[in-house]
């Protein structure tokens, strides 16, 4: 075998930076195979697989952040268990933090940034990596990296949604606007840098050349997986969908429907009604901040009133809308909370998904944090430092209420919902999806309901102090947790309703793909607790937050220069990371350094996995956590 791909794969969701990588070793006749990426639960099985195949050369996909190290510890405990092959890692995040990987003690050879087509073949041919575009080793940098371009992937087989032949479509790459806390902004400059476009989109006659292809295949549902597909000013947005439209038509392209995310600023009545009659069944709305305050505090370029108007524009329209928030983070203020909270009030049409703003290698967001000493550690396990300590006791308790954040929450099945829906009210009007679409508004208005009466109640709290914060989480955790549980199953249930109905329609039983709780799955084997107590429900490992004094009191140092961030004198103990209702415990010595770990209640670690974690954070330290006993996730499941 020349190349073993190890990468995320998930039934009827399509991987197109594996899709690229393979048809290229396939044009070059170079074998190739994937093995599925497990996280840490399946670190024994993926070593095994790759032992097997022997191939010249492992090369990991490392798209997220998420599973950095849980890939870094993959790549180390392979090498260790005797793989003599090329370890090459690609992909988003690893373009973003080639310097931290390779400073890592982690076994990787070669990390390659942006488009790994011609690297990978290189590598496999046994070139010297340095003579290859986008490579870095220890030994330094290779030839200029090369921008990824959308491209055509060859399918097998079509997904399958609701008895409709489904495909994951990715049209374009990057985006033109710049976002301070978005990785696709960084990753878009990167590839500026290299001498492309910070944007670019397949022509409109290859996008509609591509969707007839698969329509006369039977694909009728598309799930558009781009960054940021639509022109940023709304007319060239229009003008550029009446194209596709007409180009559609053209082709004799059938009726189809679509899932895209886009910006709200985008969204005015004609780009609604043009992405309702191409077939817009469901939108995840990029809004992020609700008010001024916050779109400057998290750096993003948009007017505040656009994102409730995006929503009341494409639902006057018969789309389904989920929209996001990003609320809580190290850098952002108690007020600035206030005020979001009251801006999200507005919103009564889409469920509100919020997340934390995760300060991510690459940003602005996050060089913003690190110089002002709000992130201890690294990549591979950070810890949010928080500038304002009421902020930090809000998204305490948010990260202590595992189905707002941190299992898979109401918004996640309302966007599996929404598909469904809005599927079938595009393809299959004549099906009676009524009480699912009265179940989607009641439980719409349900959640956003409770997740503002909790927002206002942890202000509340957090201006009171630690004490009220505690007891606020002691009385919430039962309720929120009932009440949560009741609106999941009816968002469950409203979905097998449609399946019914919709299998009454195609005469055959069919199901609807639920990608929000697949994904869910995905991320929990992610997460280190997964490795420490398999056969228990897991969390997304998770970056512990922790309150910070103001940020001119002097920051701790590392007592040893050799490590990252600061270090304060304290006596060793043992800290409880509590990951939902798993723990791992980390000892952590007098420097804030990690010299320990167990896992649920104290259960030890294969040791050559505990030996590989604790080599993975010899580079860090975590001064804050060296006089502390508690710990704080902010566990949370995401959209793709
Ligand atoms: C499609 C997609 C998915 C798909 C497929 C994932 C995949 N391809 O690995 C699915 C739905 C499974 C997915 C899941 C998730 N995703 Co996703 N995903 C994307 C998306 C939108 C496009 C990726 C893509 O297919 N691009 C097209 C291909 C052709 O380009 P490419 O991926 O860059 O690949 C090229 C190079 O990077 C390189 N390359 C890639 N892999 C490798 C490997 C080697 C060895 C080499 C040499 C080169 C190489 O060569 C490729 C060809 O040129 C990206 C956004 C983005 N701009 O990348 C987000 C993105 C990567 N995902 C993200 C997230 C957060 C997630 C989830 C955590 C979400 C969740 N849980 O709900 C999960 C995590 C799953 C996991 N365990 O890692 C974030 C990552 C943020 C971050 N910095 O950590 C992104 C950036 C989206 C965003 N804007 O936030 N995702
Ligand atoms: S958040 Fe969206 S609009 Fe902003 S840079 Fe990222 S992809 Fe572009």
């Amino acid at each position: 075998m020349d190349v073993a791909l190890v990468a995320v794969v998930a039934p009827n969701i399509e991987n197109h930076s594996i899709a690229a990588l393979r048809g290229a070793l396939d044009d070059a006749g170079l074998s190739s195979c994937v093995i599925p990426f497990e996280g840490f639960g399946g670190i024994d099985a993926m070593i095994a697989a790759v032992m097997r195949t022997r191939p010249r050369v492992c090369g990991v996909s490392l798209q997220t952040t998420e599973s950095m190290l849980a890939a870094l510890a993959f790549t180390r405990v392979l090498r260790e268990r005797g793989y003599e092959g090329t370890i090459a890692v690609g992909g988003h995040v690893a373009t973003l933090a080639a310097d931290e990987i390779l400073a890592a003690n982690a076994c990787v050879d070669v990390v390659v940034e942006l488009a790994g087509e011609d690297a990978l073949v290189g590598l496999a041919r046994g070139r010297d990596p340095l003579t290859l575009p986008g490579t870095r080793t220890r030994d330094g940098r290779g030839l200029a990296a090369i921008p990824v371009a959308p491209r055509a992937i060859r399918r097998e087989r079509l997904g399958d949604h609701l008895g409709f032949g489904a495909a994951d479509l990715v049209m374009s790459r990057g985006c033109a606007a710049s976002c301070g806390y978005c990785c696709v902004a960084a990753v878009s400059a990167a590839t500026e840098a290299a001498g492309g476009k910070r944007h670019v989109r397949s022509d409109v006659a290859w996008i509609a050349d591509e969707i007839a292809e698969l329509a006369r295949r039977g694909a009728r549902a598309f799930h558009f997986m781009d960054d940021n597909l639509l022109p940023l000013a709304p007319a060239d947005a229009v003008a550029w969908l009446v194209q596709l439209r007409s180009a559609l038509q053209q082709r004799r392209v059938p009726r189809i429907a679509f899932s895209l995310q886009l910006r709200a600023d985008v969204v005015t009545a004609a780009l609604a009604d043009a992405l309702a009659e191409l077939g817009l069944a469901r939108a995840y709305i990029g809004i992020d901040g609700y008010t001024q305050g916050q779109l400057r505090a998290i750096g993003r370029n948009a007017p505040a009133p656009a994102g409730n108007m995006a929503v009341e524009l494409l639902t006057a329209r018969g789309v389904l809308c989920i929209a996001n928030a990003l609320i809580v983070g190290p850098t952002i203020r108690y007020e600035t909370i206030v005020a979001e909270i009251e801006g999200l009030a507005a919103v009564q049409l889409a469920p509100v998904h919020l997340l934390p703003i995760e300060a991510r290698p690459g940003t602005v967001y996050h060089r913003r944090a690190a110089a002002r000493g709000l992130i201890e550690g690294g990549p591979l396990w950070p810890v949010y430092r928080f500038e304002d300590e009421r902020a930090f006791l809000i998204s305490h308790v948010l990260t202590s209420l595992p189905t707002r954040l941190a299992e898979r929450s109401v918004p996640i099945a309302l966007y599996d919902l929404a598909w469904a829906l809005g599927v079938a009210n595009r393809l299959a009007p004549t099906a009676d999806t009524t009480r699912a679409a009265e179940t989607y508004a009641a439980v719409t208005a349900a959640w956003n309901a409770d997740q503002l009466r909790v927002l206002r109640a942890a202000v509340a709290a957090a201006a009171r102090g630690r004490e009220a914060i505690d007891e606020l989480i002691l009385s919430e955790q039962g309720f929120v947790r009932a009440h949560d549980d009741a609106l999941l199953r009816r968002c469950d249930e409203a979905l097998v309703e449609i399946e019914r109905a919709m299998s009454a329609i195609q005469r055959r039983d069919v199901k609807a793909h639920a990608r929000g709780r697949i994904l869910g799955g995905l991320a929990f084997t992610m997460s280190l607790a997964a490795a420490c107590s398999p056969g228990r429900k897991a969390t997304i490992d998770a970056p512990m937050m922790v309150p910070d004094a103001a940020i001119d009191a002097p920051l701790p140092a590392c007592a040893d220069p050799a490590r990252m961030s600061q270090s304060i004198p304290y006596q060793q103990e043992q800290q409880t990371c509590a990951c939902g209702d798993v723990n791992v415990t980390a000892t952590i010595d007098a420097n804030g350094v990690i010299t320990a770990l167990t896992g649920d209640q104290g259960a030890a670690l294969p040791p050559d996995i505990e030996r590989c974690l604790l080599d993975l954070f010899a580079g860090y330290c975590y001064p804050t956590l060296a006089g502390m006993t508690y710990a704080f996730p902010t566990c949370h499941v995401w959209i793709a």
